[in-house]
């Protein structure tokens, strides 16, 4: 019986030894240790054995088996490892490979020109702030000099909310609440720019448009004057149009400036020789400004005695026609992706 298992071991470790395979290693596993393996067979017979021989025998096949696991399972190990190499080599991600590429958005034309308008204007020190697009009546008409039965106040002009609420007509409720929140404390220089509303539709004008609107108010002593509204608008024209544009200043009104100008740009088709755009004049409109009307100064917490300032209007989406020689306004509202898609900052960068 001895020499029967000294063979299964010999036989054994040397088929062990050659085992190419995980699969191969697990079918020595069961030839010799299973439950009908060889080893298992020999245990089985040791009922034939004496008292004597049967712990010998016990113990050889105890030894024997403990060998033949601790080599399997080393194999075993060997295999496993080898197979985990094989699967990280294949599964290896090269991350310097390019990625596919994101589509970017940009700016729409109209925001790029806030965004730059505001630049400048924080510049030359000015605060930008918002301000609500549902606004009430008193904040864009009553405190802008607007008093109930003016025009500009018409149901048919305006989307009313109920009687107290509107959408905005203007931004100028936004300077309207800045002056508010300060009150005689501090001067003001500040822009705002966003959405306003008006009920009208044709071919020339958007029911929803945005605008910019400008305020400085200040001490009477430091003598803010048209002089200074003319030299920044000239900054701003000059800066966001066209550098060799000239400006003119023509006597209009508004009411909540006194006194008003509209004013005008040298036509940056024709460069003011007289064309189709500017109907011969050489001048286009472009902004709207004067000097804060005191009624409007009172209304909103500052004291006309000790403050004065200018204020200044305009509306963007004419601005970015303008800029990019837009020809036709709904280009702006139709969100094409081919047109929205030439504003983005490529060339900036
Ligand atoms: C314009 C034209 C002229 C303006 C006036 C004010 C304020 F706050 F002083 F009342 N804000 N904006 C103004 C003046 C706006 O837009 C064409």
């Amino acid at each position: 019986m001895k020499e029967q298992i000294l063979k299964i071991k010999e036989n054994s470790l040397q088929e062990i030894q050659k085992a190419e395979n995980l699969k191969i290693l697990n079918d020595l596993k069961v030839k010799y240790l299973g439950k009908k393996g060889e080893l298992t067979a020999v245990l089985r017979g040791m009922g034939n054995l004496t008292p004597e021989e049967r712990p010998i025998i016990g113990s050889l096949v105890n030894e024997v088996r403990d060998e033949l696991e601790k080599l399997i399972r080393e194999k075993e190990e060997k295999f496993e490892k080898e197979e985990l190499n094989k699967k990280l080599e294949n599964e290896k991600i090269d991350i310097t490979l390019p990625s596919t590429k994101i589509k970017r958005g940009s700016l729409h034309p109209v925001n790029r020109i806030i965004e730059d308008i505001e630049d400048l204007f924080v510049s030359m020190g000015y605060d930008v702030v918002t301000g609500p697009e549902l606004e009430t009546d008193e904040y864009c008409f009553e405190r802008l000099n607007l008093p109930k039965g003016h025009p500009a106040r018409d149901m048919q002009d305006s989307f009313y909310i109920n009687t107290e609420y509107l959408l905005r007509t203007q931004t100028s409720a936004v300077q309207a609440r800045t002056m508010m929140a300060n009150k005689d404390k501090t001067p003001i220089r500040m822009i705002t720019a966003g959405k306003t509303y008006r009920r009208e539709d044709d071919a020339t004008h958007s029911h929803q448009f945005n605008q910019i609107e400008g305020l400085v108010v200040d001490y009477k002593e430091r003598n803010v004057s048209l002089a200074d509204l003319k030299g920044t608008l000239e900054v701003f024209v000059r800066k966001i149009i066209g550098a060799n544009l000239d400006l003119r200043f023509r006597p209009s009104y508004f009411p909540f400036t006194e006194p008003s100008y509209e004013v005008d740009v040298t036509c940056f088709k024709c460069g003011g020789k007289g064309c189709n755009l500017c109907k011969q004049t050489g001048w286009i409109e472009v902004l709207g400004a004067g000097i804060v009307h005191p009624n409007v100064l009172k209304m909103n917490g500052y004291n006309p005695e000790k403050f004065g300032g200018f204020a200044f209007g305009t509306g963007i989406d004419r601005l970015a026609m303008f800029r990019y020689g837009i020809t036709d306004m709904r280009y702006l509202y139709t969100n094409d992706v081919r047109f929205l898609s030439q504003f983005d900052r490529k060339d900036e960068e």
